[in-house]
Formats: structure tokens, sequence, C-alpha cells
């Protein structure tokens, strides 16, 4: 598919798959949110605009419904996304949210929803320029209801709502290849509990290989191994948000956390019941009380579609990171790679046993951040699933996004990405 046949992209502000960039920014600055129409998009007749108010659980419920039955799929439909409750309720509530930017549609006679799309706002530091932004997630339309040209309509209508906040930026991700990605990244996953992933088609037995050689290659060990690695606690926040600012500055783009956000995203509730736990972190404490690292993960399961011995499987995903291991040295520095690598090996091996312990089947992780560095050792494996990265009104120099061409990692220029996506 080229530039034109995007039908609905060819009008949107986006960058073109033609077009060789040649200077970062906005590519419409023309507009003032007094421009922007007061109304609502038109939709077809049977259907109408719903505003959902997330504070009310019975409305979660009904956006967790539509997601479990209609959300993404891989691309041979073995599994689908599955949020849960929780998920949603932290992924949309995000300090700073609003109940417009969750915009959903329902069926004029019978009130069913239909459709959904959500944006939150973030602040996005793309190459040293800090955009006050919205990030979109969450489209999805009922099966029944596709190709109808209906989600072009709820892009515009998101867009209108974030536009009158004055807001003319986004960040999004998706499967498809859109005009045009800033950069993509690769599905990467590490097999905790093989087996069951072998059952329900998700891990091959390679060829040669047995069903208990295979069960030996992925053991890990029942305790964690780095002296002071705990539980992160609502008193961590400030030296959390410190390190991992200090980290994150090394990336193109990246996100821009308060320390609001810190607390939201990485401790969200604390009071929450353990199989209702959404967000993993956890923080290395050093004997004179400084924080020397911090890692997380979040909890996504995914629906196994069509097979008789297992509904879902349990999957942790990598989320934020940051070590003080080499944090004042220039990226490339060779020896400051070299023992960050190390310090990743270990920290990320100890997560791999708290998710273990945790239950989780297996353990996914994007190109991005520093990823490249420890993948390929903690014995993780190349998916069949790719993630584009998107900004929407801003041009912007392609960014790594942490593999090469020909299947391998790219631990040498590592990627410039250091947003997480839910
Ligand atoms: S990515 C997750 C998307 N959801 C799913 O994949 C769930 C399963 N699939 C569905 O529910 C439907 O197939 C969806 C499309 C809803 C995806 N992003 O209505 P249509 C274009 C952007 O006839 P349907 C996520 O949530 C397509 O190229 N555009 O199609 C981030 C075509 O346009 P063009 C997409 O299949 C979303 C048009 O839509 C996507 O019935 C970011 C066809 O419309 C996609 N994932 O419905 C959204 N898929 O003719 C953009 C298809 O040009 C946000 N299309 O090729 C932009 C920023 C807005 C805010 C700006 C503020 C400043
Ligand atoms: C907006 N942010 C957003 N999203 C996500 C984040 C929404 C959609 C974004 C695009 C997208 C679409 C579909 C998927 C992910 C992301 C599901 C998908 O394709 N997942 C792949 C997967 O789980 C990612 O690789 N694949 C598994 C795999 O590769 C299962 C495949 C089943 C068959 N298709 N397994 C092989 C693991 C194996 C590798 C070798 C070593 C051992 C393990």
């Amino acid at each position: 598919k080229k530039d034109e046949d995007y039908r609905f992209w060819k009008t949107q502000p986006v960058a073109r798959f033609s077009e060789q960039v040649e200077s970062e920014g906005p590519i419409d600055s023309s507009k003032t949110p007094d421009d922007i129409p007061a109304e609502p998009y038109a939709l077809l007749k049977e259907f109408e605009w719903d505003t959902l108010d997330l504070e009310d659980k019975s409305i979660i419920m009904e956006v967790y419904e539509l997601l479990y039955g209609n959300y993404v799929e891989d691309t041979d439909s073995t599994l689908r996304f599955s949020y849960s409750p929780e998920f949603l309720d932290w992924a949309l509530k995000a300090p700073g949210w609003r109940k417009d930017w969750h915009v959903g549609v329902r069926v004029a006679g019978t009130k069913k929803l239909v459709a959904f799309i959500s944006g939150i706002p973030v602040t996005l530091d793309v190459r040293g320029k800090v955009i006050d932004s919205a990030e979109i997630n969450f489209l999805c339309i009922h099966k029944k209801l596709r190709s109808k040209r209906l989600a072009p309509v709820m892009i515009k209508e998101v867009t209108r709502r974030i536009n009158k906040q004055n807001i003319w930026q986004a960040l999004y991700t998706a499967g498809v290849v859109l005009p045009k990605p800033v950069s993509t990244c690769r599905y990467y996953h590490r097999s905790i509990n093989w087996p069951k992933l072998n059952d329900v088609g998700f891990s091959p037995l390679p060829y040669g290989m047995t069903r208990a050689k295979m069960v030996a290659k992925y053991a890990l060990p029942s305790e964690t191994s780095t002296a002071g690695l705990r539980r992160m606690v609502a008193a961590d926040v400030p030296a959390v948000h410190e390190l991992l600012t200090k980290y994150l500055r090394k990336f193109e783009l990246s996100q821009v956390f308060s320390q609001d956000e810190i607390r939201h995203w990485m401790i969200h509730d604390e009071e929450i019941a353990d199989e209702k736990r959404v967000v993993y972190s956890y923080v290395v404490d050093s004997p004179d009380n400084t924080l020397t690292d911090f890692v997380s993960f979040y909890k996504l399961p995914s629906t196994v579609l069509g097979n008789s011995s297992h509904n879902s499987i349990n999957i942790a995903y990598s989320f934020y990171y940051a070590s003080t291991t080499s944090l004042e040295l220039p990226r490339d520095d060779k020896a400051g790679v070299l023992n960050l690598q190390s310090r990743l090996q270990v920290l990320f091996n100890d997560a791999l046993i708290l998710a273990k312990q945790a239950n989780f089947d297996v353990f996914n992780a994007l190109t991005l951040l520093d990823n490249s560095l420890f993948l390929e050792d903690l014995k993780f494996g190349a998916g069949d699933g790719f993630l584009n990265y998107y900004l929407f009104n801003y041009k912007a120099f392609p960014i790594n996004g942490g593999y090469l061409e020909n299947g391998k990692l790219d631990g040498i220029n590592r990627s410039g990405v250091a947003v997480v996506m839910l």
C-alpha cells in the first residue's frame, strides 16, 4: 500500500512514506482550539456517541467485555489480548485523565457498546523537545461492524476532543503499517511454563528437541539473587522518579514523568488483591539507603482461542526500568555498555524469577530501551509480532527499534525508543 492508497490517513497530518524528514517539528501548527468544531462528528444514524464514565465500575465492565471479545489478535488468531477491568482502570485513569477522552459508540436502539477509543495526557520528549501530547490506545470496533469506515470517524472525534484542550500531538502504536512509523520494535518472548506454551501453540518444539529438554532449558532458580531487591513502595517514588528520569534522558523518544505519574504507573493500588494486581515494581536498595536499580512489569493475559486444554495464558510484559550502572556515561561508552549489560542481565533474571513466583507463563519484552543488551542471554526468542510507533502531527527523524533486518538484535545501535505502550 502506497501513501495515496490510505484514503483516510492521506488526509491527516502524519508523515508520508515518500518523504525524507529534513527537520523535526509539528506538521500543522496553524490552529487554535476555537478553530475546532464544537459539535461531535456525524455518525451513521443507527449509532450514537457516549462519553464513558470510567469511575463507574459497570461501565469499565462494558469496555472490558467489548475488548475481551473484539480486541487485538495475533496473525493466525491463536491469542487475543485480555485486559482485565483493573488494568483498564489503571491504563485509562492516569494522572490528568479526562472523561471526554474515553469515547464510546453505542447502538442507538439497544445502547449496546460497540466501539471504543481512548486518549490519556502524556508529556513526550522527542530528541530534547518536550511536547504535551495524548497517547491513543484501545481503539476497538465490534467484529460485526468492521470495514464500515467507522475507525476514521472515531479517530477524528478523539482528535477533536483533544484539540479542544489545545493539544495537537499524539503518540500511538499499532501492528498495522500506516504512514509512517517513527520506529518499529519487535516482540521477544521468554518461556517460563514451556509445556503450557507448547500446548496452546505459543512455543513450538524445535526440531531434535524433547519436551524434557525444553523444560530444562527454561528452568529458573526459585529465589532472586540480587541483595537488596524488594517491592517498590510509595516512599520510593521520589528516588525512582529521579533515577528513571535520568535514565530515560538517554533515549530519543521518551515519556517525561511527574512524581504523581510514577506513583500511578509503578504502584497503582497498594491495597489491591494479589490476583487483581496489574503492575509489579521492584527496587534494589543499597546499604547506604540509595536505590541503585528499579524494574517493573505488568500483567496482561491473552485468551487462547480454540484450545481444549487452556483458556488463557498469563503474560508478564516488561515495563520501565532503570539502573545507576553507567548512568553518567555516554550511551555508547564501550566499558559502560558492558557494565550495564551485566547489570541488566542480573536484574532481569530476577524479574523472570519474580514473574515465575507470581505464576506467569511467559515474559514478553520489546526491543526498546536497552533490552537488546539482555534478551538473548536470558533466553528470550524473537516473536512473530512487531509494534510500530507513530506520532500524530509531528515529523521526526526515524528512530532505531533495537533489532536488525536479519532478525538479530542490535546491541551496537540499541533502540532509541523509551515509551512503553500498554
Ligand atoms: S492499535 C489497536 C487497534 N485495535 C485492534 O486492532 C482491535 C481489532 N480491530 C478492530 O477493532 C478494527 O479492525 C479497527 C479498525 C478498529 C482497528 N490504527 O473502520 P474501518 C485504518 C489506525 O473501515 P475496521 C490502537 O489502539 C485503516 O488503515 N488506523 O476499519 C491505536 C483505514 O484507513 P485508510 C487504523 O477494521 C489506535 C481505516 O482505518 C487502524 O473496521 C491509533 C479503515 O477503517 C489502527 N489500528 O476498524 C489510532 N486499523 O483508508 C490513531 C485500521 O487510510 C490515533 N486503520 O487505510 C491518531 C491520533 C489521534 C489523536 C490526535 C490528537 C492530537
Ligand atoms: C496499542 N500497544 C498497543 N497494542 C499493544 C501495545 C495493541 C496492538 C499492537 C500490535 C500487536 C498486535 C498483535 C499482537 C501484539 C501486538 C499479538 C501478537 O502478535 N503477539 C506475538 C506473539 O505473542 C508477538 O510476537 N507471538 C507468539 C510467538 O511469536 C505466539 C505466536 C502464536 C502463533 N501466531 N511465539 C513464539 C515464541 C518463541 C520464539 C522462539 C523462542 C521460544 C519462544
